[in-house]
């Protein structure tokens, strides 16, 4: 929604301009301090930081965050008056959280409506920092600083203001005041407003989800829920490019049928409204005949065919094509000869560089297209690199997949490497928690996002997360992942993934808890050699430890105890989780992972049971036990994936490694 225009609203508009700004001029902080300078650098909250209880945790971690004020009580009436720049969803988004924490008449107004609904005994204003009211509340405060806040950014404050509460949230831009709304509404805790003081703006620019995997695409069902959860996160990128969509791919150049399209578009008006860019990626590469007239117009007429359902961003993709040397027609054939690194980027540019300028660059609010290279996951300069950076039109962006296609790490001197060897903007493909290839078979990876340097952001454009075939359960990995992208310096993968799991469950402590043991039995993720990058079950491995080293030390009742305690705990998890989960998609991809988990669980307590019985001296019952035990691991040993829901199919593993280890280990203990 574009802003109103300033100064164009009359005496009346003027009058409660300065009503509202007298709001927020009184409050009890003191005289103002310069804050930072108009441009560049991240402005600075002014207001006078005050002691009082723990703020609520806000996701992804904001650049500042401060306590100014006490706790607001929401009360049942709440003007909210919408400058320019607060879209319907931001709107929506303060209105449902008013809600939520107990008001019952939430009336939401315009700067030019807002004194027939009166001033209520709780007030937020809402809108971009150049619109009137906003702004000019912001030159009144002494709350907020003056720097320009860089694009997506926003301030928030609330408090108390000159003895009547009110909250004020301004954006950059209208993501930024979307931002804001939803940073407001984590600030609501139970009935209260917590006081405080937010400024805020991403670090990378491209910030999301690459649906790139091979097996079952996403549901559509399941699409619209991600795109709800990426703007709660603040993730504005989402890249539509499922290997198994055919007309993605094997048959690019035909057009959606109609129901299809319609799904399309819905998810592309979806995506629009939480603030998320939904690129298309067309996967030509393995069928088109690069030097036909024909085919570069089918590219183009597919494309066009997909902006008329409303998408602006697109993508073209050569990943996983034909190995060489293979044309797909004739006249490549003809044109370059024997297909080599050089010729195969030579022709990639020239469709590319084609497309970007009969296209793209017609409509002026598309973004340049970008780009998945076939040779995309390492850093040698090779003649098809060399070819493509030479070439390629310089806009076009690259994407990259780190040095393996599965990285164990990423650093900040291959960040920079990438960009220089394709000399162009680089945004990383990230394939984590993907779990469509031989070393993943049977698992779900929970681990959070982790092993990406801070200092990415300072070459890459941004990060999109490859997620799994189970979309809810690829929320640990985006959650985190998103974390870490707004703001990398703030990012710690523990703390994270406790928010994760907290947001996954509702906020109810006991699910929490169960998920936090189960996601500990599926860290696990592995590197192209099958090698974990991310190492299986850190809690239980730790328990299992102590145990050992109390075990030895002669302290074996107090050994069992603790670890009996954890097993079972273990064996309850999945029910919790089945029946209280707030996120009811996992609880049904996860399903084979929890009934696992549950064998797994009473196993390891009928271990620790017989090792129990064998210490008070009933070595027949430790035995029976102990054959019990073995019975509960083998039938989880023989549950498979969901026919189907998954690639590739295969055993499910739960703490593989780890768990099943200690099981055959245990009997001979003494
Ligand atoms: O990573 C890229 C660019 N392409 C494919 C993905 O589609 C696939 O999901 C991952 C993981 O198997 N590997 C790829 O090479």
């Amino acid at each position: 929604m574009r802003a109103r225009r300033a100064g164009t609203q009359g005496a009346l508009t003027v009058a409660i301009l300065v009503t509202a700004a007298a709001l927020f001029t009184g409050c009890a902080s003191p005289p103002h301090r310069d804050a930072a300078p108009s441009a560049g650098p991240p402005p600075t909250v002014t207001a006078a930081e005050q002691d009082g209880p723990e703020l609520p945790r806000v996701s992804p971690t904001p650049r500042q965050i401060r306590r100014t004020a006490p706790d607001l009580a929401v009360p049942a009436t709440v003007d909210v008056v919408r400058d320019g720049g607060a879209d319907d969803a931001a709107v929506q988004r303060i209105t449902q959280a008013l809600h939520s924490a107990g008001a019952t008449d939430v009336r939401v107004s315009t700067p030019k409506t807002a004194s027939a609904t009166g001033r209520q005994s709780l007030t937020v204003v809402v809108g971009r920092i150049d619109s009137e009211l906003v702004r000019g509340l912001l030159n009144r405060s002494n709350a907020f600083g003056r720097g320009t806040l860089p694009a997506e950014g926003y301030q928030i404050t609330t408090g108390s203001l000159r003895g009547r509460p009110g909250a004020l949230l301004a954006g950059k831009d209208t993501d930024g005041v979307y931002y804001a709304a939803q940073t407001f509404a984590q600030l609501i805790h139970r009935s209260a407003i917590a006081g405080a003081s937010v400024v805020d703006y991403p670090s990378m620019p491209q910030r999301g989800v690459v649906e790139g995997f091979y097996g079952t695409p996403w549901t559509h069902q399941a699409r619209l829920d991600q795109l709800t959860f990426y703007g709660r996160m603040k993730l504005n990128t989402y890249l539509y490019a499922p290997k198994n969509d055919p007309f993605e791919r094997d048959r690019w150049r035909d057009r959606y049928p109609t129901d299809q399209a319609s799904r399309l578009a819905d998810l592309v008006k979806a995506a629009r409204a939480h603030h998320v860019r939904f690129t298309y990626v067309l996967s030509p590469g393995k069928s088109i005949c690069n030097n036909s007239a024909d085919d570069r117009q089918a590219v183009i007429d597919k494309l066009q065919s997909l902006y008329d359902l409303g998408i602006r961003d697109f993508a073209i993709a050569f990943d996983d094509i034909h190995p060489l040397p293979v044309w797909s027609c004739a006249a490549d054939f003809a044109r370059w000869g024997t297909v080599t690194e050089q010729a195969l980027a030579a022709a990639q540019a020239e469709l590319l560089n084609r497309v970007q300028k009969e296209f793209i660059d017609p409509h002026r609010e598309m973004r340049p297209l970008q780009m998945v290279p076939t040779q995309y996951s390492d850093l040698s300069d090779t003649l098809y690199k060399k070819t493509l950076r030479h070439q390629l039109d310089r806009r076009i962006g690259m994407m990259w997949t780190g040095t393996d296609v599965l990285p164990t790490s990423v650093t900040a001197d291959q960040a920079r490497d990438a960009v220089a060897v394709w000399g162009r903007d680089v945004m990383l493909w990230d394939n984590y928690p993907v779990n469509d290839s031989d070393q993943t078979t049977g698992r779900l990876l929970l681990a959070p996002y982790a092993k990406r340097a801070r200092e990415l952001d300072q070459h890459l454009s941004g990060v999109v997360l490859n997620p799994m075939n189970q979309a809810s359960a690829s929320k640990v990995a985006e959650f985190t992942g998103a974390d870490y992208a707004w703001n990398p310096r703030a990012y710690d993968p523990t703390t994270s993934a406790r928010a994760a799991t907290d947001h996954l469950a509702g906020g109810d402590a006991a699910t929490t808890r169960a998920l936090q043991v189960f996601f500990d039995t599926q860290h696990m993720a592995p590197s192209w050699s099958g090698a974990p990058w991310q190492p299986q079950a850190p809690e239980l491995a730790a328990r299992l430890g102590r145990f050992g080293k109390q075990w030895a030390k002669g302290q074996k009742h107090q050994a069992v105890e603790q670890l009996r305690s954890y097993a079972r705990r273990m064996a309850a998890a999945p029910e919790q989780i089945r029946t209280h989960v707030e996120d009811r998609g996992l609880a049904t991809e996860a399903k084979p992972w929890l009934d696992a988990l549950a064998l797994w669980g009473q196993a390891l307590t009928t271990t620790c049971d017989a090792l129990q019985a064998r210490l008070d001296g009933n070595t027949e019952q430790a035995e029976e036990l102990l054959t019990r035990s073995r019975d509960k691991a083998d039938q989880a040993s023989e549950l498979r994936t969901i026919p189907g829901a998954t690639r590739p199919q295969g055993a499910i593993k739960v703490a593989d490694g780890v768990l099943d280890a200690f099981l055959k280990r245990a009997p001979s203990l003494r």
